[in-house]
């Protein structure tokens, strides 16, 4: 097998060198049908379990296929890959699976190279493609390493549909804590619904399938920037496979467990790479998203099962104060990328998210936050997301000081989630996403008005000139918006 090609310079994607010791383990490998990827960071603790699950679900469930599992890690201090290389090997699990496989199962724990000298989730991902391509798998299964619930089923569901069903991409169903995946719940899910009319649950699931014919499209594309190399990775997956035209399914996995994570002290950087990410893909792929309407569902695999997560703790008080504080800090950006109706809106949401803290830091209430009636309402959110996405378009503001003053917003939408759902279960609480990504739908004739006018200015050169006012419509365009919003 020929390694080297992988590594050929591929039209406006950026370079990434291998090391020989690499090129020469990967050459080691041979041919493979499926491959089982794991990106990992500092998951000593929990990578064990999953590698071993992975290694389970390729013998039990393709025992004729010849199956290769991939770690690629950021180098971590903890010694995630001698946890990963000291692992039961495969002969372990044919004995407690009793299963004789053909083909003997390989392993690999690799450290990624950095991708124009940034690390991360994406750069761990790039590698583990052109690994894939380099093998000539006919399926790419992804899992996380800080998974706690995943059993060996999760494989096959994750690769059934590609090699039995022909889908190109597999996005995971499964039920996470009502406060977990908050980026998800407030702008991936809404967004790419509204946008291209697919109800993908889980637009950035970290746990998902990719065909081989998707990897080498992914590996075509000239769209990489320093966040996809980061948690950018995971939306731009899914965007580039709709926009693609790839066929695109989900599975149910039943539940997500996995290490918690606190929107409010954990969740900033994240937020920035995956939505800086999301709006450069909505003006690059506005072609394929401008005359969507409405959404449906798309087809699910898998049997349904019915595991309740485990709760996670959020401090509420706190997105409150942030969001509150941005007015202090970011209002100026607020200014230029928002239309007057939502910065009016914003400023009087500060003003209650601040009165609910007061309140609840008085030493003679002993209320919380969450007793306040603090509601961010869902067309205000899906309009802000829209504005930014017009912003980002006509060059407003740089993307990173925009998206910067996004995450106090991001903040105050999720304490508004928190406290609307704080007495519902967590199937329960799945009514107020669907509320929301309803409300996304509605208010898209808002976006898609705004940026034929922007497209419009744009063929006549103003852009380029710096159209530096954000968009206005006309009053009637505006009357026939809010029409069409009230009948779609
Ligand atoms: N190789 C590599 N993997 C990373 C890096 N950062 C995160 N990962 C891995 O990416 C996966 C997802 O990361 P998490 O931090 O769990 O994020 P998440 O679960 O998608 O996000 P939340 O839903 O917000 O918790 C895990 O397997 C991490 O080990 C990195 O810098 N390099
Ligand atoms: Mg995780």
């Amino acid at each position: 097998m020929r390694v080297t090609a992988i590594f050929a310079r591929l039209p406006g994607m950026p370079q990434a060198t291998l090391p020989k010791a690499l090129r020469d383990e990967i050459d080691g490998l041979g041919r493979a049908d499926i491959m089982v990827g794991i990106p990992s960071f500092k998951n000593a603790s929990t990578i064990g379990y999953v590698v071993r699950a992975a290694q389970a679900g390729l013998v039990q469930y393709f025992p004729d296929l010849r199956p290769v599992v991939v770690n690629a890690d950021a180098g971590s201090p903890d010694g995630t890959q001698r946890v990963v290389v000291d692992t039961e090997p495969p002969d372990y699990i044919e004995r407690i699976l009793l299963v004789r496989p053909k083909n003997k199962l390989q392993r690999i724990s690799l450290t990624y190279p950095e991708i124009e000298g940034v690390g991360g989730k994406g750069a761990a991902l790039r590698t583990i493609f052109q690994i894939a391509d380099a093998l000539g798998v006919q399926a790419l299964v992804v899992v996380d390493s800080d998974l706690r619930s995943i059993v060996p089923e999760w494989i096959e569901l994750l690769a059934g549909p590609i090699l039995k069903g022909g889908f190109d991409y597999v996005a995971p169903l499964y039920s996470r804590y009502k406060y977990d995946g908050t980026i998800t719940n407030t702008v991936t899910y809404p967004v790419t619904r509204a946008l291209y009319g697919l109800r993908i649950r889980q637009p950035i699931g970290g746990d998902f399938g990719v065909s081989g014919d998707l990897i080498r499209h992914y590996l075509e594309q000239d769209d990489w920037t320093p966040d996809t190399s980061k948690f950018g990775i995971d939306i731009w997956m899914t965007h580039s496979a709709i926009a693609g035209g790839f066929a695109v399914c989900q599975t149910r996995l039943g539940a997500k467990v996995h290490d918690p994570k606190d929107p409010g002290s954990d969740l900033g950087p994240m937020f920035s790479q995956v939505v800086s990410t999301l709006l450069r893909l909505i003006e690059r792929h506005a072609a394929r998203w401008l005359d969507v309407k409405g959404s449906h569902e798309i087809p699910v695999y898998g049997f349904e099962r019915i595991i309740d997560p485990p709760p996670l703790e959020v401090n509420t008080q706190r997105l409150l104060e942030e969001f509150a504080k941005g007015r202090l800090t970011v209002r100026d950006t607020w200014a230029t990328v928002l239309a007057p109706e939502q910065l009016a809106a914003v400023d009087h949401l500060a003003e209650e998210a601040s009165q609910a803290v007061e309140t609840a830091t008085r030493a003679d209430t002993p209320a919380t936050v969450e007793d306040s009636r603090f509601s961010f309402p869902d067309e205000t959110w899906a309009r802000i997301m829209f504005d930014c996405a017009l912003a980002a378009r006509q060059r407003l503001k740089p993307m990173d000081r925009m998206v910067a003053s996004l995450i106090p917003l991001y903040f105050g939408r999720v304490a508004s989630l928190i406290i609307e759902t704080r007495e519902l279960t967590t199937d329960q609480a799945e009514a107020f996403v669907e509320r929301q990504a309803r409300a996304f739908e509605l208010a898209k004739p808002y976006l898609v008005e705004r940026w034929r006018v922007i497209e419009a200015s744009s063929r006549d050169g103003k852009i380029a000139k710096g159209l530096k006012q954000p968009v206005k419509v006309s009053k009637a365009a505006n009357k026939r918006r809010s029409e069409t919003g009230a009948k779609s």
